[in-house]
């Protein structure tokens, strides 16, 4: 993996971290993972007031622990308790990038950004494309609005397929001068931000996914109506859940349980972990 690149404070980018063969690698990992469509509501967690019912943007999978939309990932106070579901681990290759990845974090960011024990253990792999509507025409929904990446220390991104315009941008809701720094995040590159001011203070979202390059992934998601979903971006950021809050299935509360059996049901289709996660619940 090459290791030439810019670093400024807080930041650092590596447009072309993968080469071929480990892309390759990477990529076909990737593709042995059936990602679902998560509800951002459950029973237990229903839509506080002004909000409505409604499914993530863009399919997902995790590794490491699952923290489900609806038992409240995404939405502040960004409480740990009965949020991480203990899930499966990384590949093999996976595994070996994200040693470097985490060597590399630690020669470059102060000490004191790093917390004790921070490890790369947990990833989220998001699916940008565009979905098919109800009247037949497709939808772009390759964005992510601003937010920060509540897991504490730094945190890594892979970007894979067609290139994402990504910004940093100060306070909230989105204001066009508000952005601090923007910058294309590449096919194959590596990212990695921590400290203060790129981790805790400023906002990272999506603007746009570019669609020049025709990448095709092997996303599993057409369904029995078609094929409904193109993915033309995936992004891995490992981040570093404390061991303590990774919960095993079978220790969350019964109404949380009941809140994501379904997606566990779903999940145990392809993934002997979740099936065996299922069959004991
Ligand atoms: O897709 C990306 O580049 C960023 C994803 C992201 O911000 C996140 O997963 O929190």
């Amino acid at each position: 993996m090459k290791k030439a690149s810019k670093v400024i404070p807080g930041l650092y980018y590596n447009k072309a971290y993968l080469n071929g063969p480990n892309t390759e690698r990477l990529i076909q990992e990737i593709e042995s993972f059936h990602p679902i469509w998560e509800e951002r509501f459950s029973k237990s967690n229903p839509p506080p007031v002004g909000d409505t019912w409604r499914s993530l943007k863009r399919p997902v999978y995790w590794l490491g622990n699952w923290q489900f939309a609806c038992h409240g990932y995404y939405h502040p106070p960004h409480q740990t308790d009965f949020r991480c579901v203990k899930a499966e681990p990384f590949p093999t290759f996976m595994q070996t990038m994200v040693h470097d990845i985490e060597k590399l974090t630690k020669r470059l960011a102060p000490k004191d950004d790093v917390p004790k024990d921070w490890h790369l253990n947990t990833c989220l792999i998001n699916y940008y494309g565009s979905k098919l509507n109800t009247e037949g025409k497709w939808e772009d929904q390759a964005q992510v609005g601003d937010h920060r990446d509540a897991e504490p220390g730094p945190v890594a991104s892979i970007s894979l397929g067609e290139r994402a315009w990504f910004q940093y941008v100060k306070g909230k809701p989105s204001d066009p001068s508000n952005v601090v720094t923007e910058q294309w995040l590449d096919h194959q590159s590596l990212l990695v931000f921590w400290g203060k001011r790129f981790k805790d203070d400023l906002f990272h979202r999506v603007q746009r996914v570019e669609n020049k390059h025709k990448f095709k992934f092997n996303d599993h998601l057409h369904d029995e109506l078609g094929d409904r979903y193109h993915t033309r971006r995936i992004n891995l950021t490992f981040r570093y859940v404390p061991v303590e809050d990774i919960v095993e299935f079978d220790k969350f509360p019964k109404e949380k349980r009941d809140d994501v059996l379904p997606y566990v049901q779903t999940l145990a289709t392809y993934s002997k972990f979740f099936r065996d996660l299922y069959s004991k619940s």
